[in-house]
C-alpha cells in the first residue's frame, strides 16, 4: 500500500507491505542510503526477507531522496532523524507496537541514531553496512574521498560528481556521536557488512558491534556495499534472525 506520511510540511513517500495472514505482527521501518531510494533491489530484497519471517515492512524515501519532498543538497542527518521519528509516530498511530528499525549505510546510521532516541519503543535494529564513520569523517574533513577544512566548512560540498551538498550537512554531522546512541539502545541488533565494501569499511561495524549490549555481527565474505554478490545469503541471515523474534 502506497502512503504519504507527513513530517510537518514535508511529504514522505512510503510503501507499507503486510505479510499474508499476519495480525499483530511486528513492523520493520526500512531506511535507504545516501543518494538511494526505497525501491532499490537490495532494499527490496531485505524487506522481502523480513516479511518472509512474518513481519510487516514500511519502506520510505527520506528527505531529498526518491519521491519524497526536499532537495538533495539540503538534506542533513537531523532531517533524516526527524523523518524517522515521524514515521515511527505514524506506525504507532496505525496500531503497530512491536517496532524494528532497519537501514542501509547512511540509513543504517540514522536507524541507529533514532533507535537510541526511541530505545523504549524500538525492539531491535537490523543494520546493513551502517555508515558509522560519517560523523568522524565530517570532524576530520573527509567525506566520500572529498577533503575539506573541518573548521572552515565550504558553502557547497561536491561529494559526488554532479551532486552538491550544502555545508550544513557537514555542520550537522560534526555534532553527531553514534556511540552514545549505541549505549542507549538495549534491544537486539543485527549488523550485516560485506568485507569488500569499499564505501564503508566493515571494521566500523566491528567497533560498534562491541559497543551494543546484544549484537550479532555478520561479516559477509566477498560482499560489496550493495549486497549484490550474495543477496540470498543476506536474505537468509535477516530471515533467520527475525524469525527468532516473531
Ligand atoms: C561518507 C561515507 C558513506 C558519506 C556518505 C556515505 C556523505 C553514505 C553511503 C551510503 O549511504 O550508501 O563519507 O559522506
Amino acid at each position: 500500500m502506497e502512503l504519504t506520511i507527513r513530517d510537518d510540511g514535508i511529504r514522505l513517500s512510503a510503501v507499507l507491505e503486510e505479510p499474508e495472514g499476519a495480525e499483530n505482527c511486528p513492523l520493520v521501518i526500512v531506511l535507504h542510503g545516501f543518494t538511494s531510494a526505497k525501491d532499490r533491489p537490495h532494499t527490496l530484497l531485505a524487506a522481502e526477507a523480513m516479511r518472509d519471517a512474518g513481519c510487516a515492512t514500511l519502506r520510505f524515501d527520506l528527505y531529498g531522496h526518491g519521491e519524497s519532498d526536499g532537495e538533495f543538497r539540503k538534506h542533513t542527518l537531523f532531517k533524516w532523524i526527524n523523518n524517522t521519528l515521524a514515521v515511527i509516530d505514524f506506525a504507532r498511530e496505525r496500531g503497530y507496537q512491536d517496532l524494528y528499525l532497519s537501514g542501509h549505510s547512511q540509513g543504517g546510521l540514522v536507524a541507529a541514531l533514532a533507535g537510541g532516541m526511541e530505545a523504549d519503543r524500538i525492539r531491535g535494529l537490523i543494520l546493513r553496512a551502517p555508515a558509522f564513520m560519517i560523523p568522524q569523517g565530517a570532524r576530520d574533513g573527509e567525506l566520500l574521498g572529498y577533503a575539506f577544512d573541518p573548521e572552515h566548512i565550504p558553502d557547497t560540498v561536491p561529494v559526488i560528481k554532479g551532486l552538491d551538498l550544502d555545508g550544513n550537512y557537514i555542520r550537522v554531522a560534526q555534532t553527531i556521536h553514534a556511540e552514545e546512541a549505541a549505549d542507549r539502545f538495549r534491544g537486539p541488533v543485527l549488523i550485516l557488512h560485506g568485507d569488500e565494501d569499499d564505501t564503508v569499511p566493515w571494521e566500523e561495524s566491528q567497533r560498534m558491534a562491541q559497543r551494543y549490549r546484544d549484537c550479532e555481527l555478520n561479516v559477509m565474505h566477498g560482499e560489496t556495499h550493495h549486497f549484490d554478490r550474495h543477496p540470498e545469503e543476506m536474505q537468509r541471515i535477516i530471515r533467520e534472525w527475525m524469525k527468532k523474534r516473531v
